[in-house]
């Protein structure tokens, strides 16, 4: 009888490949596997555990935090600071990157991450999610990590993934060999491979925007939308959860695109390059996706600054260059 392979096992593979690497990596994907597995469990309980709601405080873009974005960025930089492997982690519930401790001078990785993307859906019970960034750090192992080691492109980036806190949990990574999801069995605490090599179909039908907003995003959204109602050749859909990772998701398996367009009052749309852009761009990539920004691909930006926001494009190829056409012309 044929077994299923759980996540531990897929990564100590990958990890076999390379005989000669440290194993700093194989316990930081286990380290992010053990805390999203504790901010699954307090997701499901928030309703009981009296965890849903505004925490009172705000975070650095000013916006109200609830209290289990409080609860997963604790955490996961509890368990990732911890874990010997990481040297420093940029939140996007953080003003400042965090260095972590003494031990940590060793550590060859930085984490970038959002620790529960979707904060409007948190308290209605729609699914939401976690998304993490892997980079080896650019200053020498043994000396202070300095601000270079967060503002990487996100070529650079060597894992990057997404939790899904949805009708079922689910693991979605990519190291730079394809893209594969792992859905949690909560009866034994584990996560086994269900999603082997995902791709993006080569066309996709759906298109994820804030309706609300295309009256004040710039012309070329407006056109590719129009687009999209006007054309009958492939029985477009709209569809928009209001939580990237479960829109990402969404569109990755049934193909789509998802938008956050430059808008009159945000021209730099609102989404967080190095949290919310660039690890999904990774993933869309490795799974035959697109993903841009207005004039450029989002992996070669240059960040300048840790919450730096990115007008965002990202999907499957046909409607991501449908997206890019409207853009340039
Ligand atoms: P958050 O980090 O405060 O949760 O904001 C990010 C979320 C995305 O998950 C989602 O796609 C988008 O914001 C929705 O924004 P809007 O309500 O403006 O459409
Ligand atoms: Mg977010």
């Amino acid at each position: 009888m044929s077994k299923t392979k759980t996540l531990g096992e897929f990564i100590m593979d990958g990890q076999s490949a390379f005989p000669f690497v440290s194993g700093q990596l194989t316990r930081l994907l286990t380290d992010i596997s053990v805390a999203s597995k504790i901010v699954s469990h307090q997701v499901n309980r928030a309703g009981l555990a009296g965890i849903l709601g505004d925490a009172g405080s705000t975070n650095v873009q000013d916006e109200s935090q609830q209290k289990l974005d409080v609860i997963a960025d604790d955490t996961f930089m509890r368990i990732l600071s911890a874990g010997k492997s990481v040297a420093g982690i940029g939140s996007e519930e953080q003003e400042e990157a965090f260095i972590c401790g003494d031990e940590a001078r060793n550590g060859k990785y930085i984490v970038l991450i959002d620790p529960l993307d979707g904060s409007s859906n948190i308290d209605v019970n729609v699914s939401i999610g976690t998304i993490f960034s892997i980079y080896r750090r650019v200053t020498p192992v043994g000396e202070p990590i300095s601000e270079a080691d967060f503002l990487q492109k996100g070529t650079e980036q060597i894992a990057a993934g997404y939790v899904l806190y949805g009708s079922s949990t689910m693991l979605v990574y990519t190291t730079g060999t394809g893209v594969n999801g792992f859905t949690l069995d909560p009866a034994v605490g584990e996560f086994f491979l269900s999603h082997p090599q995902m791709e993006f179909p080569e066309v996709g039908s759906t298109y994820s925007v804030n309706g609300a907003l295309l009256d004040t995003c710039t012309e070329p959204t407006k056109k590719f939308v129009q687009r999209c109602h006007e054309d009958n050749s492939l029985n477009y859909r709209a569809r928009y959860i209001g939580s990237l990772v479960a829109d990402f998701h969404r569109n990755l398996i049934h193909g789509g695109i998802y938008i956050y367009p430059s808008l009159s009052n945000k021209p730099n749309g609102k989404l967080r390059l190095l949290y919310e852009c660039s690890p999904p761009s990774f993933i869309a990539e490795q799974a035959g996706g697109i993903a841009i920004h207005d004039n450029g691909r989002i992996l070669d930006v240059q960040p300048t600054e840790l919450h730096q926001r990115i007008p965002y494009y990202v999907g499957s190829k046909n409607l991501v260059e449908a997206m890019q056409e409207c853009l340039s012309s």
